[in-house]
């Protein structure tokens, strides 16, 4: 298999982030670099029909995309340790912090890098307002995963799971604008501490 992922990019990072978990060695990373519109290029469209990474590309010419179904399918073929949840309850939960995690965190703190940082302008139009408008979607909700990770040391069970993923990897893009989390956030601060020492923080890049 082939993972086409940008070093640089948050949502590659997640399943970069899985394999490295699940100690994943056999997919072959294709270094596909958004800043040299390699996502662009007609050969890689044919294939990922979206000019989006990551996309997996099995060997039998089939490809996934979108982090979060081709994370899905390579924790069907490697069930541990296991980042979706046991049983139908732990499943549900799971599920409902890691789409709480991309709708309310991970993509807003993505577009406001997105929309804001000089470099990336040569990705397409940028907004100002739209960046400043995604920073309050990110404050307005992080007193959610705070509160949650007061009750629970990971945000989608007691051990790390999708969702943890899902948030971590798109800190480390958002210090491209000097996020962090705020002072009054101590559970995310302590969740983050032991988010990026994990290897998936480290790896493939
Ligand atoms: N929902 C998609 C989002 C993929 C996505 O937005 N990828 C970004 C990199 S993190 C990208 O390829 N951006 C290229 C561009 O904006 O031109 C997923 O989870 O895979």
């Amino acid at each position: 298999m082939k993972l086409y992922s940008d070093p640089f990019a948050p949502n590659p990072r997640r399943v970069l982030w899985l394999m490295a978990e699940k100690g994943i060695d056999d997919i072959q990373v294709v270094r596909t670099e958004t800043m040299k519109a390699e996502h662009r290029a007609p050969a890689y469209l044919a294939k990922a029909g979206l000019p989006l990474v990551p996309a997996l590309e099995l060997d039998d010419g089939t490809v996934i995309s979108e982090s979060i179904a081709i994370c899905r399918y390579l924790e069907s073929l490697h069930p541990e340790p296991n980042l979706f949840g046991r049983d139908p309850l732990e499943t549900a939960v799971i599920e409902m912090w890691t789409r709480r995690a991309e709708l309310l965190f991970a993509t807003p703190l993505m577009l406001a890098v997105r929309n804001s940082l000089p470099a990336l302008a040569t990705l397409g139009p940028q907004s100002p307002e739209r960046a400043a408008s995604e920073g309050r979607i990110i404050e307005t909700y992080l007193p959610l995963f705070e509160r949650r990770l007061g009750d629970s040391p990971f945000l989608g069970a007691d051990r790390l799971t999708m969702a943890d993923i899902v948030a971590a990897a798109s800190v480390g893009f958002g210090r491209l604008i000097r996020f962090e989390f705020p002072g009054d956030c101590p559970n995310l601060r302590r969740w983050w501490d032991v988010m990026r020492e994990r290897p998936g923080a480290k790896s493939g890049r």
